[in-house]
């Protein structure tokens, strides 16, 4: 967004003070902790709580920041220069800068500039950061300059751009006329991105010592483009408010009320005003302020079953007013039944995905933060439901129903498969078939080889057990036995009762038969057969 646009930044600030500064300027982290620090903090307090390694992968990341470089000056401000004057000062940083460079603005005109970074010698000190510095020295000859309301800007730019600026304001007068110099002032704005109460501070000299203070702030686009310069001249109807010139020696400071503006872009503007009715050129600079909270918002399905492969969250409904939603930070917290966590977080890390394969009660939050450290939470709780299998059973190559009775053709093994059973993609490939003989378990696997029995004057049941990742469970019982043994299901109904049938048949007409022919025999020997007769002699 525009804050962040390098190029509506005024020169010389730095780029993103939310981060440097909390290694390097001490002004910003009275202030706030930014985006990323705020991002931080809320992992590392969730860190003891347990992190996933995706969590702490993301963490490692951001544990090795490339801090801004910070930049010091030894002489005071507001020094009043004769002839010459040598500066010195250090650069701080984790390695040397890409460039380093000094410039003289004398008002609005820059009256001289050089390079620094040839100048740069490396020194023993230890900071706080465990950063290295290196001494600069420059030596500068003002008699050409004066008379001057100089201001000396360093500007040091690290390997990855990030700036920081350095500023002196320095007097020259000419040695032969007693003119009045005009006050000069530097801003100290103590972070680009403003809420609340802010305290600001300028620091404001004319060669007598501290002056007053005018500030002014403005939404207007021209202003806006004008303020890419440090300093500009003073715009068009504009409102000042008037800090009175202090009694006691010290820098002007006071307290801006951000809440009585909008969440927005605005230019901040000081200038420094003398006793005797002198101006200094307006400082400028580009702030955000932001005084709403975002609001977070997680789309979602809430009751699925599984399935191979993800399920997308999306908190593209998160807003911030004015910034939204790319300026947002989001935090991802997946948290399933068991309390363990996986945190993702990033700028505009707009989706989540979850592993649909894992049944299994879950609760995502997200939490959105903005750049002035508001946040919001939201939280979707959804079910990814596991399908209970459904067992399928082949004996040989036939497929049988639970309860199903099935006589085997005379064999040693017959073939037994379950890979026809059916569940959600993720589980099919890794079902567990149990096969069971009479209610004991004798072996696990698609396709095995049933042996038979040795016991066959009785029948079977093969039970096929399937089970799934969850431990889901179906099962097929069917009763078995051989044919032409006693094992067989049907040997004591149909078969048994068709032969018995069958020989009663072949008995009655067997008999049948044989009396038919018995009376067909008498009838044709009867008559004409020699009946033994009696001879009376
Ligand atoms: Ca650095
Ligand atoms: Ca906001
Ligand atoms: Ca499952
Ligand atoms: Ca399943």
């Amino acid at each position: 967004m525009k804050l962040f646009d390098s190029k509506k930044r005024p020169l010389g600030r730095s780029i993103e003070p939310t981060i440097e500064n909390s290694a390097g300027n001490p002004i910003s982290m009275v202030t706030g902790i930014g985006r990323f620090g705020w991002a931080l903090c809320v992992l590392f307090l969730l860190a003891p709580l347990g992190m996933s390694e995706s969590a702490q992968r993301h963490h490692s990341n951001q544990s090795h920041p490339d801090d801004a470089p910070q930049i010091i000056i030894d002489q005071h401000q507001g020094l009043l220069i004769e002839t010459s004057l040598n500066i010195t000062g250090e650069y701080i940083d984790e390695e040397l800068p890409i460039a380093m460079t000094w410039k003289i603005f004398n008002s609005l005109e820059l009256i001289a500039e050089g390079d620094l970074i040839s100048h740069l010698i490396e020194t023993d000190d230890l900071h706080e950061s465990s950063r290295d510095s290196w001494q600069f020295s420059l030596n500068l000859n003002f008699t050409s300059y004066a008379p001057c309301s100089c201001i000396l800007e360093i500007e040091g730019t690290d390997t990855n751009n990030r700036i920081d600026v350095a500023q002196l304001i320095l007097f020259s007068q000419s040695d032969n006329q007693e003119e009045q110099l005009a006050p000069s002032i530097i801003l100290k704005v103590p972070s680009e991105q403003l809420t609340g109460d802010v305290d600001l501070e300028a620091i404001a000299m004319d060669d007598e010592g501290f002056v007053g203070v005018q500030w002014s702030i403005s939404n207007n686009s021209e202003i806006a483009m004008s303020c890419i310069q440090t300093w500009i001249g003073t715009p068009e109807s504009i409102q000042w408010n008037n800090l009175t010139p202090p009694i006691l020696q010290v820098n002007p400071t006071w307290s801006l009320d951000s809440t009585a503006y909008d969440d927005g872009v605005y230019s901040l503007i000081v200038r420094a005003f003398s006793e005797d009715g002198l101006y200094s050129p307006c400082a400028c600079q580009s702030i955000g302020i932001d005084n709403h909270a975002p609001t977070a918002q997680i789309d979602g399905p809430s009751d699925l079953n599984e399935y191979s492969g993800t399920i997308l969250f999306d908190g593209t409904g998160s807003s911030d007013q004015f910034w939204g939603r790319e300026e947002l930070v989001f935090l991802w917290v997946l948290e399933n039944e068991l309390g363990e966590k996986t945190i993702e977080s990033g700028s505009d890390l707009r989706t989540f995905e979850v592993d649909a394969s894992q049944s299994g009660n879950y609760t995502l939050t997200l939490t959105v933060a903005d750049g002035a450290g508001f946040s919001d939470s939201i939280s979707h709780q959804f079910n990814i439901s596991n399908d209970v299998p459904t067992a399928a059973l082949r004996i040989g190559g036939q497929a049988l129903a639970d309860g199903d009775e099935i006589t085997l053709v005379d064999d040693e093994q017959w073939l037994l498969e379950c890979g026809d059973s059916i569940d959600s993609d993720n589980d099919k490939s890794g079902l567990i078939c149990t096969w069971y003989v009479d209610g004991e378990p004798i072996m696990t696997g698609w396709e095995r080889q049933l042996q038979k029995p040795d016991d066959t004057s009785t029948s079977h049941t093969l039970m096929l057990e399937v089970t799934d990742d969850n431990g889901a469970i179906d099962t097929i019982i069917v009763t078995f036995g051989i044919q032409g043994t006693h094992s067989d299901p049907m040997y004591n109904g149909d078969t048994e009762g068709g032969s018995g049938f069958w020989m009663l048949m072949v008995i009655t007409a067997v008999s049948l038969a044989f009396v038919t022919i018995m009376i067909l025999i008498r009838n044709f020997s009867g008559h004409s057969a020699s009946i033994p007769k009696w001879k009376r002699e």
